[in-house]
């Protein structure tokens, strides 16, 4: 790892505390990643990404903001980074996914909290990640109460905008989603300084559907019956896409894409044959929540999908390219964003079809609907995603977790029971 110690101080981290972090990190990585057979070559990427997390892609972001670029850190999939590129702006995700960040969470937050929430509160008050100090602009919304309540306390030292999400999907709704875009855009260029056109708007819509495009390829290497990939290694190229430059993640993605279409050419798997196809569904799982898919994956089954915001709900559905007025392209940006299926709308009745085609069309043997703790939206949801696949007679086992290790034994045995009833 190169040495980015000045550079953290500079941003005025707490580096004792972030030492502790990183002297984790490579242990936790090599247990769960590096110790997998058979990984596609183009996962050098990745795992280049993660071992130098805290320092190549903040370092380079530092150099965007010296040549007087923004950058923006989001917490959400509604919010549409198309906007920001378009002004010449730079966009980072900011969910926590390490227990590392969440004890800090909880010192302005109720335990009750859901871990993501506690986690990337507790990461900025922490000091401890660096892109949380990097961002000029925190850009939050109004999807879930813990995250309405949590903007309030991570907009005290830092500029903070709050996109005002529907709560439906009517065509009213989608119309004001839209007009809350036009809005966005507008704040946008007051930070950056610079004007959003027609014909940059058009070439950021562009950018974003090849990333989308490329993620899409990977996932439809999933689909195989010769898998792949393992749904680990999928998921960590997904969490990282959203740290990432969209064009050179569209290029690496497609890269791997490349390998894992020949593989499935060549026959190459990286699960022996029979191996019981999972789909996840449910909450975000932000980087380093690798938990899920680590038990599933050492406990004799594969994750081959994931119905999440670190999944489908990320890439499916492309911004149409065909509008050239801001007006047409505000449209067609709120069109897109609201096809997505979260659970903090009502009705929700499309992620449920969404879930069930999933599962149809990546052939899974079941489905474990995985939610964290204190996410009363997507545990709620989760009754009727599970009688929805009753019905449909798929097997769905429900889970609720949290960040820590404490019941990881509890889950291993309760999947290794579903997996064999799989079989
Ligand atoms: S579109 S899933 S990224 S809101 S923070 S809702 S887990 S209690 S993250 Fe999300 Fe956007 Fe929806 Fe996706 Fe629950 Fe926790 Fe809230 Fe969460």
């Amino acid at each position: 790892m190169a040495n980015y110690r000045e550079m953290w101080e500079n941003l005025g981290m707490d580096l004792a505390a972030h030492d502790n972090l990183c002297a984790v990190l490579p242990t936790a990585f090599g247990d769960v990643y590096l110790s997998q057979k058979n990984r596609p070559k183009a996962m050098d990427f990745w795992d280049m990404v993660v071992a130098d997390i805290h320092g190549i892609r903040p370092a380079e972001l530092i150099e965007a903001q010296k040549k007087g670029q923004k950058v923006f850190g989001t917490f959400c999939v509604y919010v549409p980074d198309e906007v920001v590129i378009a002004a010449n702006g730079i966009v980072t995700g900011l969910c926590g996914g390490s227990q590392f960040w969440v004890p800090d969470g909880e010192k302005v937050l109720p335990k009750s909290t859901c871990p993501l929430i506690k986690a990337s509160v507790g990461a900025r008050l922490g000091k401890t990640c660096p892109f949380f100090r990097i961002a000029d602009m925190y850009v939050g919304e109004t999807t879930c109460d813990g995250k309405k309540k949590a903007w309030e306390i991570l907009g005290k030292d830092v500029p903070m905008y709050v996109m005002d999400i529907p709560q439906m999907k009517r065509a009213k709704d989608v119309k004001k989603w839209a007009e809350e875009i036009a809005d966005f855009a507008a704040v946008v260029e007051k930070e950056t300084g610079n004007k959003i056109t027609p014909e940059k708007l058009a070439d950021a819509i562009r950018i974003i559907n090849e990333k989308r495009k490329a993620l899409a390829r990977v996932y439809e290497a999933r689909k195989s019956s010769t898998i792949p990939i393992s749904g680990k290694d999928a998921l960590l190229m997904m969490q990282i896409a959203f740290f990432d430059d969209p064009v050179r993640c569209a290029q690496m993605v497609n890269r791997l894409a490349d390998e894992l279409e020949q593989r499935v050419k060549d026959g190459v798997s990286v699960f022996p044959a029979g191996t019981k196809r999972i789909l996840l569904s449910g909450t975000p799982m932000a980087i380093p929540n690798w938990k899920m898919h680590h038990i599933i994956e050492t406990s004799g089954a594969a994750v081959v999908c994931e119905e999440a915001c670190t999944g489908t709900r990320y890439f499916e559905k492309l911004v149409d390219e065909s509008a050239t007025t801001l007006e047409g392209q505000y449209a067609a940006l709120a069109d897109r964003y609201m096809g997505i299926n979260c659970a903090c709308f009502t009705p929700n009745t499309k992620r449920i079809d969404d879930i069930i085609r999933l599962a149809k069309e990546y052939k899974v043997d079941g489905v474990i609907d995985v939610n964290l703790k204190f996410c009363c939206l997507y545990d709620t949801e989760g009754y009727t995603v599970e009688n929805a696949l009753k019905e449909a007679g798929i097997p769905v086992l429900g889970i609720e977790t949290d960040y820590t290790d404490a019941d990881a034994e509890q889950l291993r045995t309760r999947i290794q029971a579903f997996i064999e009833v799989l079989g």
